[in-house]
This record gives structure tokens, C-alpha cells and sequence, in this order.
């Protein structure tokens, strides 16, 4: 049984529905009684701007799933939320879902690469993470709160709780 951290966005088509029904969906991934949630916010698009907002959030839980059982479990969810071959690269989306951490492991292979390239500087993945995990420390060794520090919010916003 391993603890891994899935980071959630959305920004098309009702993108606070998308991450609530992502949420339900990842129950049948976890160990039961393990899925925590963090807040969502609200977050100015990174890469092309010329789209939406998006809604971010992490999810905590523990499963047995393999990385790769993980990922094709995730993507799933992806295609059953309606999520379409992008004409753009980093374009809009209804649901992506990452993983950020998996145990301790580091995983670098054609298909993932775990810790999740980006999550270091991307504030709508550090602040979601450490309303769960304040205390994290990543495989690297260095403590999520050093990486908070360099990571403003940029205008991000918490959703009022539901
Ligand atoms: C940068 C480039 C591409 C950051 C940079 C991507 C999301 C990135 C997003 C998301 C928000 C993307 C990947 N420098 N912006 N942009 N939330 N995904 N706010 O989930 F993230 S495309
Ligand atoms: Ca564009
Ligand atoms: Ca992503
Ligand atoms: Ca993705």
C-alpha cells in the first residue's frame, strides 16, 4: 500500500463539477477511508493565458495500485469526464489529472515521471498540497514549506467550501 498525492484541473465545461465528480471517482482507486480532498482555488491559467481560469486542487489517498495501474486508472477518469485530444498544447481542458507523488518513489520512464515535472514551482499545486500535508518533505529531500516560500500565490483564490 502506497500514499499518493493526484493533482486535479479543470477549465471547461463547469470546471468545479469536473473536480467534485474526479473526486467520487477516485474512491474506487484508494483504500478505503484513505481519500482526503483539499480546498480548490481558483487559478490564472500557466502556459498559453489566452484560456480560461482553471480550478485546482490535490487529493491525498493510499492504494495498491502500481504507478502505471495509477496513471491508466487516472486517464480513465479523464476520457470519462469528456477530456479530448488537444489541438493546443497546455490548451484548455474538462479534467487532467497528475500524479504528484507516489511514496517515495522517483519514476522516470516514457510514460511518467513521478515527482511531477513542474509541481516545484506551480502554486496551484504547492498551496492545495500543503492544506494537506504541511509537514511534506519530497523524495529530493527538500521540505514543501522551502518551496512555499519561493511560490507567491499569484493571484490564486480558495472556493468557499461545500
Ligand atoms: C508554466 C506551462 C504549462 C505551467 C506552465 C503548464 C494548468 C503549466 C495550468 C492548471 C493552471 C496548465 C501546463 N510556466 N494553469 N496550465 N492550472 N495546467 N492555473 O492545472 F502548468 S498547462
Ligand atoms: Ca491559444
Ligand atoms: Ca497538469
Ligand atoms: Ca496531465
Amino acid at each position: 500500500m502506497t500514499r499518493v498525492f493526484v493533482a486535479l484541473g479543470a477549465n471547461l465545461n463547469d470546471p468545479e463539477g469536473q473536480i467534485r465528480a474526479a473526486r467520487q471517482a477516485l474512491a474506487a482507486l484508494a483504500v478505503p477511508g484513505s481519500l482526503r480532498h483539499s480546498p480548490l482555488y481558483r487559478s490564472r491559467p500557466m502556459g498559453p493565458t489566452d484560456q480560461p481560469a482553471y480550478v485546482n486542487g490535490v487529493s491525498a489517498f493510499d492504494t495498491r495500485l502500481s504507478p502505471h495501474a495509477l496513471l491508466d486508472a487516472l486517464q480513465a477518469i479523464e476520457l470519462a469526464q469528456g477530456r479530448e485530444r488537444q489541438a493546443e498544447r497546455w490548451g484548455p481542458r474538462t479534467l487532467d489529472l497528475d500524479i504528484l507523488l507516489y511514496g517515495e518513489r522517483q519514476i522516470e520512464d516514457e510514460r511518467l515521471t513521478i515527482p511531477h515535472y513542474g509541481m516545484k514551482q506551480r502554486e496551484f499545486v504547492l498551496y492545495p498540497l500543503a492544506d494537506l500535508a504541511p509537514e511534506l518533505v519530497l523524495p529530493c529531500g527538500t521540505p514543501l514549506a522551502r518551496l512555499l516560500q519561493d511560490c507567491p500565490q499569484n493571484g490564486m483564490t480558495r472556493l468557499p467550501a461545500q
